[in-house]
């Protein structure tokens, strides 16, 4: 039986490192950059050209001079690369993978949640769909929203789809009061303090890293609340040597790349996305070999989803 699992895990690496040359090969022919989400499997972050946080990888698309851009993550942060690379073609490997918190507002609810609250401010986190961003004043990422709201300078702001986040920031920015969608990230959701306190009991050096789409009782435990792109740097930077590491556990990898020789821990049960996990790097294969999955968003959306996104990348 041990043999079989061994001969198993070795032509599983045989396939993988197949499949990463031929990935390789076809973007080259195809003229395309392959962007990976830090929560992508390990395979394929390791097989694409750019690794990083939503923002960080739509920047990438807007800069590439490829002509095709192949986003392996979820729908959201595909339109986003759209939004801000729209003369390109951008493609998805699995066109099924969504985000369950951008569903949990629809543009006409974002416009609801406005008249209700007229003059305030709607400041919409970055996974949302192109419709209701292209209703909503300004953009933030987990990485910016407490500037983003600060810089507003008003006294009441909305914000939408998540509600952690929305608690984070409202506590970090006790000025502004934050009226908030009920949405969240199931992934990050659900989250207990008990499963990080027993955690941390097994880990008692560690420094716990959570991500602000966790409940508010689970970052009263942290050491720092930092977005992904914020732990990468942080965990690098930092002088400790272990971390226990509270967002999605395809970060882990990109944790090990970027700070070799430290420990890092996920949660039990593991924090997963189910929908991040649907790109596999045989469809990241086949999507640059085919050119299928176009993401499209119709130009009335997208102009109005830009002013919102480009208001945010100009405050940080
Ligand atoms: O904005 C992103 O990429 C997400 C969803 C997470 C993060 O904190 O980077
Ligand atoms: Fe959406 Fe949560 Fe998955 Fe991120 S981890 S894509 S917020 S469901």
């Amino acid at each position: 039986m041990r043999l079989h699992g061994k001969g198993r895990a070795l032509s599983e690496r045989v396939d993988i490192s197949e499949l990463t040359a031929e990935v390789r090969r076809l973007a080259a022919k195809r003229d395309a950059v392959v962007l990976a989400h830090n929560y992508q499997r390990p395979e394929v972050q390791d097989a694409a050209d750019f690794v990083g946080d939503s923002l960080g990888l739509a920047r990438q698309a807007a800069l590439a001079q490829a002509r095709t851009i192949v986003f392996a993550g979820v729908r959201f942060m595909a339109e986003t690369a759209k939004i801000l690379a729209p003369d390109r073609a951008v493609l998805m490997p699995e066109v099924g993978a969504g985000c369950p918190m951008a569903d949990m507002i629809t543009a006409e609810q974002a416009l609801a949640f406005k008249q209700a609250h007229p003059g305030v401010p709607l400041v919409t986190y970055v996974n949302s769909s192109a419709e209701v961003k292209a209703v909503s004043d300004v953009c933030c990422t987990s990485a910016n929203a407490i500037e983003v709201v600060r810089s507003l300078g008003v006294g009441r702001v909305l914000f939408a789809p998540d509600r952690n986040l929305a608690a984070w920031v409202a506590s970090r920015v006790p000025e502004v009061e934050v009226i908030a969608w009920d949405g969240f990230c199931p992934a990050h959701e659900q989250v207990t303090a008990e499963a990080l306190l027993a955690q941390k009991q097994e880990h008692p050096e560690a420094e716990v890293l959570a991500h602000p789409e966790c409940r508010p009782e689970v970052l009263a435990l942290a050491d720092a609340v930092l977005s992904t792109s914020g732990m990468l740097r942080y965990a690098a930077a930092s002088a400790s040597e272990e971390f226990i590491v509270v967002t999605e556990e395809g970060l882990l990898h990109g944790l090990a790349k970027a700070a070799p020789g430290k420990r890092f821990y996920g949660l039990h049960p593991a924090v997963l996305c189910p929908n991040m996990k649907l790109t596999t790097l045989a469809k990241v294969r086949d999507c640059l070999r085919d050119g299928t999955g176009a993401v499209e968003v119709p130009d009335e959306v997208r102009i109005k989803a830009a002013q919102a996104v480009e208001r945010m990348v100009a405050i940080g």
